[in-house]
């Protein structure tokens, strides 16, 4: 079998805020989620990945932490926590944290002290500078440098007392850490052992290319049309990064057994990086989360300037990684997470097709070489939200970007809920739909974001028993996982590469291959069958839909999707 347990393993990511809600407060906890652990079993899943649950203003929902070792109240106590990890190690998962070491949150006792006096011992754990030489502190363009936050406004905070600035790449509730400083160092490794200690399975490490920032920081390039600098080429893959994560490596996982898994969550990372951070002899990661194929849907404005692509761009995309990492290193795949917009209405038909379209997306996904990841309700093809208006969305991102395009670049404000809709990271937060109850069976109280209309329909209630449901579809891919050698370490091939509305890829090991075929377009579509001659006399492993035809017969429906193996 393969060399490493998580090559045929799938994760599965609880965000718990919007999970299940034990105790009707209207916001998702611990206890939600033990009673969920059926769930997570009937899917068959490896691991949980939990998004954060660690004591927090949640100016962020959690990826602003104060106390790395409390579980915040909102989600329940210690001893819950312990419940959960024995409830999922009983049936054979584990639970991998979310470490969110870039930033703090500004309420962390680190900051409070380093924010108390330039004299404080811990000044120097964050990023003070002084106004832009020549300017007042607190006058207009007197920020250190250029930079913009990816929440909008500028990527400086006043400290009025002190007359210096800190950094916050993120909120201005979120700090970020000065990795340069050793002891910053020492006392995120210590959390870390201190986390595995208590018998947890590995991390994700949130944002964890940007930790090492260009010395200097010097201003970033204004795009056209911008209102700040971009601090990206300035703080990712920075000149430290192997090496800070290599030696978090060797002071934290490297005298421990290979039951743990840590994967860094990276924007910008290109394949050439990837290689490096996740080669095994280099001991940093065991993998990435990149970015490219979630980015190509944005145009030159970013995230909320909407690019139409078309299945080319993205298999070809998926492709280059999964060749790029074919020698050394390993891929994580994912179509979701909390911060993307549900897959079914982005690159799928969450109308007519939403079943089927569901089904052919998880199956292109699941099947390529790499440790596939699920975002709760993905194994229900839940869709993004209807939002009404800019009152039904919650996250700082997406209301900051709002009051910046609107109240400041008087840019029109139904266009800008139209990008909203599209692209606000909200769509991934509304309630898991459990069941057709009120509240979606996530909470009996007042949810904190009002759940998906849909929910009467789309639910797990509905699709746990069924066969034709997209959980039983996921389920089975998962399965296949675990069975399949070639599909978990078997070589990818592209196969009818200039196709315009087929992704199609071979795996092979051995003598073994296995041919995927899905058509990610609501049109019919032909192709032709020479090109996949040598699974002519091959089993249809795999379909989602009823009637798959014995071997490939040269055309597919709408969003068919079909596996044959030989
Ligand atoms: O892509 C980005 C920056 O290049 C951001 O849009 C995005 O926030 C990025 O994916 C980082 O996400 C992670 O860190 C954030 C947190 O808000 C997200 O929820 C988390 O996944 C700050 O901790």
């Amino acid at each position: 079998m393969s060399d490493k347990w998580w090559q045929s393993a799938v994760v599965y990511q609880v965000y718990p805020r919007s999970f299940a809600d034990s105790d009707g407060d209207g916001i998702g906890d611990l206890r939600g989620i033990i009673e969920h652990l059926d769930h997570l079993e009937a899917l068959g899943v490896d691991v949980v990945w939990l998004s954060p649950i660690y004591a927090s203003p949640h100016d962020d929902n959690g990826y602003d932490i104060s106390d790395y070792r409390a579980i915040d109240p909102l989600f329940g106590t210690s001893g819950d926590l312990d419940e959960l990890l024995a409830g999922l190690h009983a049936r054979g998962i584990k639970l991998v944290m979310d470490l969110v070491v870039n930033h703090t949150s500004d309420e962390h006792p680190w900051f409070v002290e380093s924010a108390s006096s330039p004299d404080s011992p811990k000044r120097d754990w964050y990023w003070w500078r002084p106004a832009r030489d020549g300017r007042q502190p607190g006058e207009e363009g007197a920020e250190p440098n250029n930079w913009g936050s990816f929440f909008s406004g500028p990527a400086w905070q006043l400290d009025p007392a002190s007359g210096e600035y800190y950094l916050h790449l993120f909120s201005r509730k979120q700090p970020d850490l000065n990795w340069e400083n050793p002891e910053v160092r020492e006392a995120v490794y210590d959390m870390m052992n201190w986390w595995l200690d208590r018998g947890v399975d590995g991390f994700r490490m949130d944002v964890i290319n940007f930790i090492s920032k260009q010395p200097g920081l010097p201003d970033g390039e204004v795009p056209p049309g911008g209102l700040y600098g971009n601090a990206h080429p300035h703080i990712a893959q920075g000149p430290r990064i192997h090496e800070f994560l290599h030696e978090m490596h060797e002071r934290v996982l490297a005298g421990r057994d290979d039951r743990y898994l840590t994967v860094g969550e990276m924007p910008g990372v290109t394949i050439d990086d990837a290689v490096l951070f996740t080669d095994p002899e280099r001991g940093e990661v065991d993998m990435v989360f990149q970015f490219e194929h979630v980015d190509l849907d944005h145009g030159p404005g970013g995230k909320w300037d909407h690019r139409p692509i078309g299945v080319l761009d993205l298999k070809r995309n998926l492709a280059a990684w999964q060749e790029g990492l074919a020698e050394r290193g390993w891929n994580s795949l994912y179509w979701n997470n909390h911060d993307q917009p549900r897959v079914v209405s982005r690159f799928g038909d969450d109308g007519e097709h939403r079943v089927v379209s569901a089904k052919a997306l998880g199956t292109v996904l699941h099947l390529m070489r790499g440790t596939p990841y699920v975002y709760q309700g993905e194994e229900l093809g839940m869709a993004n939200v209807p939002f009404d208006a800019i009152g039904d969305f919650r996250d700082i991102e997406t209301l900051n970007h709002y009051a910046q395009a609107v109240e400041l670049q008087g840019q029109p404000a139904e266009e800008v809920l139209v990008a909203l809709r599209r692209t606000s990271r909200d769509n991934a937060r509304t309630p898991m739909q459990w069941s057709d109850a009120p509240g979606a069976g996530f909470t009996t109280g007042e949810p904190w974001i009002a759940p998906n209309p849909d929910y009467p329909e789309v639910n797990a209630a509905a699709q746990v028993g069924d066969p034709d449901s997209v959980f039983a579809h996921y389920r089975a891919l998962i399965d296949l996982r675990h069975r399949s050698e070639v599909v978990a370490t078997g070589d990818f091939t592209l196969v009818l590469p200039e196709h315009e509305q087929i992704f199609a890829y071979a795996r092979r090991l051995g003598d073994a291959s296995l041919l995927v075929l899905a058509n990610l377009s609501g049109e019919p579509a032909t192709y032709d069958v020479e090109a996949v001659a040598e699974w002519q006399d091959a089993e249809p492993l795999l379909a989602n839909t009823p009637d798959a035809a014995p071997s490939p017969t040269g055309s597919l429906a709408p969003w068919e999707a079909v596996v044959y193996a030989r």
